[in-house]
């Protein structure tokens, strides 16, 4: 198995902590460094035309891409533990709380959003960090009114950890790139609490990864 990845890539880290939930290795991680372009070479073109990560070659391929598409995968092949709940309504709401953070609100903050703004709309280092705290507070808001129904528990749903305390744990980090104010959100800052004591989540975090910065 082959994971193309980054330290900083909060796609990357949603895979990051489902591979480490399941208890799978992969032989080899490749680092693919956001920060120098290295998504736009040809060599990883050839493997997410995307240019995006993370990506992941499990055995004689296809390469699989999206992190949401992948943690299924995992979450097919490796059944224990399961990441989504069994019944249709619970299943659903997982998927969208996912959603709303691998969908809705991480994508318009990624380095080609990142760059376009700067380099083809010329818009300044003040106006592009608005930009991102933008969208992080509308995802946290939503998510926060979200966690207020009743299938909350511990975690994002139930007391067991699902699809979407993976994503929430990447919004939590995210936010930290970004310096978003969580305080404002009590039941996303406790569920992202309890999620940075699990080994899975606590390995995975950016910040742990080879060629991390000891702070962000
Ligand atoms: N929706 C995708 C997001 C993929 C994505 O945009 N990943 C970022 C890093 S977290 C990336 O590689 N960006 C490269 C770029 O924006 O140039 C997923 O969840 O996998």
């Amino acid at each position: 198995m082959k994971f193309f990845a980054f330290w900083r890539s909060l796609a990357s880290y949603r895979v990051r902590i489902a591979l480490n939930l399941k208890g799978v290795v992969p032989d080899e991680v490749i680092d693919i460094n956001l920060m120098k372009g290295a998504q736009r070479e040809a060599s990883y073109r050839a493997v997410n035309p995307m240019m995006a990560l993370p990506a992941l070659i499990d055995g004689a391929g296809p390469a699989l891409f999206e992190s949401l598409a992948i943690i299924e995968y995992l979450d097919e092949t490796h059944p224990e533990p399961p990441l989504l709940p069994r019944d249709p309504r619970g299943r659903a709401r997982v998927r969208g709380i996912a959603q709303i953070i691998a969908c809705d609100s991480h994508p318009l903050i990624v380095p080609r959003v990142r760059e376009y703004l700067e380099n083809e709309l010329h818009i300044d280092e003040a106006a592009r960090t608005t930009w991102c705290q933008h969208w992080h507070k509308a995802a946290l808001t939503a998510l926060e009114t979200n966690l207020q129904d009743s299938a909350t528990g511990r975690y994002c749903h139930g007391d067991t950890i699902t699809l979407a305390d993976i994503c929430l744990a990447s919004q939590a980090a995210g936010a930290k790139f970004f310096n978003v104010d969580t305080a404002p959100f009590p039941i996303f800052s406790r569920i992202t609490g309890e999620l940075s004591q699990i080994d899975a989540f606590a390995r995975a975090h950016p910040l742990k990864q080879p060629g991390a910065p000891a702070a962000a």
